[in-house]
């Protein structure tokens, strides 16, 4: 049977780079059919239009339907997937808590439409910045949907920061495993390859071990990951979408299908106040282990050192001010 997937945002630049790849398999595997449904805003309509011919004139197999819509209501019809890439971007001179306003009326919107009209199984990713926090106020607004059904995305962190130790060490991608990343999708995020492993020719290692240059780890590592973003605005002159569309990709595919044997991956969650000293009531990038059935697990008993403690909690300040800050937006 074919799954709906809700796509938000779908007008934008990563909405462009991302609906192929879900349209034609790579996310849900070769089999699953699909409908997608496609959300924006009303004055995005017309453009939105050419994103559904161009859809069309790939004629692929899979894709039975696509429906674009400024309505969340028919967006979020009986969805088994949301990804929430649509959100109010930073204007200049703008506050940061104007910013966290216009999204908590967006996410506060969309939590209660997802809540009325979704199935309760739905899987909601959101993108849309400040990820975190919106997350928070989706789930703060859906309160008949479990809140282990929400997540945030720090997977392009992730790539960012597995990619980065494999150039380093001079080895592919895929030897690198189980990098983390803690908190926020902010510059306060902390990358942490403590327990990382590196696939070699004499066999797995340990991410220090394999890079051989501590310094490098605790200095420019952590802050090319955490400054990437700004560096891609900086060239392109216009956000990471590419790269962000093919980790909403990995993402929910991890979360449809679960995470491999030994492996974890990270991403934003509701903090139960339960694991590693996290507050409770914000939604923080930790590593979890996903299941065939798409539930998840955080990974416990990884320890914990000064340097990272100091690093973890700065991420769940910010993250506590920005709940404080938000959480002030949502009508009653
Ligand atoms: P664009 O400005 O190209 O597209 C955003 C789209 O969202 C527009 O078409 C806009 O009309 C639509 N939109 C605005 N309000 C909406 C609403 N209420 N309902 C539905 N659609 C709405 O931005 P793009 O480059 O695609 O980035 C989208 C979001 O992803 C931004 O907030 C961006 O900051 C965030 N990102 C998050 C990342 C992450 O790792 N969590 C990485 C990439 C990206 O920077």
């Amino acid at each position: 049977m074919a799954i709906r997937v809700c796509v938000t945002g779908a007008a934008g630049q990563i909405g462009y780079a991302l609906l192929y790849s879900i349209a034609s398999g790579s996310v849900f595997g070769p089999e699953q059919t699909l409908e997608l449904t496609l959300l924006d805003i009303t004055p995005m309509m017309e453009s939105l239009k050419g994103v559904v011919m161009e859809l069309q004139d790939c004629a692929l197999n899979l894709l039975k339907d696509v429906v674009a819509t400024d309505k969340p209501e028919e967006a979020f019809k009986d969805i088994d997937v949301a990804i929430l890439v649509g959100s109010m971007p930073r204007r200049e001179g703008m506050e940061r808590s104007d910013l966290l306003k216009a999204n908590a009326k967006i996410f506060e919107t969309q939590g209660k439409a997802l809540d009325q009209f979704a199935k309760k199984t739905v899987k909601v990713l959101v993108v849309g910045n400040p990820a975190n926090t919106n997350c928070l106020l989706a789930i703060k607004s859906a309160s008949s949907l479990p809140k282990e059904n929400f997540s945030c995305l720090t997977r392009l962190d992730q790539n960012r920061a597995q990619a980065q130790i494999a150039a380093k060490v001079g080895v592919s991608n895929d030897a690198v495993r189980n990098v983390i990343i803690w908190g926020n999708h902010s510059s306060t995020q902390y990358p942490d390859v403590a327990h990382a492993n590196v696939q070699t020719a004499s066999g797995s290692i340990g991410a220090y071990e394999a890079v051989k240059d501590d310094s490098w780890i605790k200095g420019d590592f952590i802050k090319t990951v955490q400054q990437r973003g700004a560096a891609v605005i900086k060239a392109r002159k216009l956000s990471s979408a590419m790269s962000a569309a093919k980790a909403i990709c990995d993402h929910m595919s991890d979360w449809w299908f679960g995470t491999k044997e030994g492996e974890w991956t990270s991403m934003g969650v509701w903090s139960d106040g339960t694991h590693y000293g996290i507050p409770e009531g914000i939604v923080y990038s930790v590593p979890v282990r996903i299941n065939p059935d798409r539930s998840w697990q955080v990974v416990d008993g990884l320890s914990v050192s000064d340097f990272a403690r100091e690093k973890m909690d700065i991420s769940a300040k910010e993250l506590v001010e920005e709940r404080d800050t938000a959480t002030q937006f949502l009508s009653a």
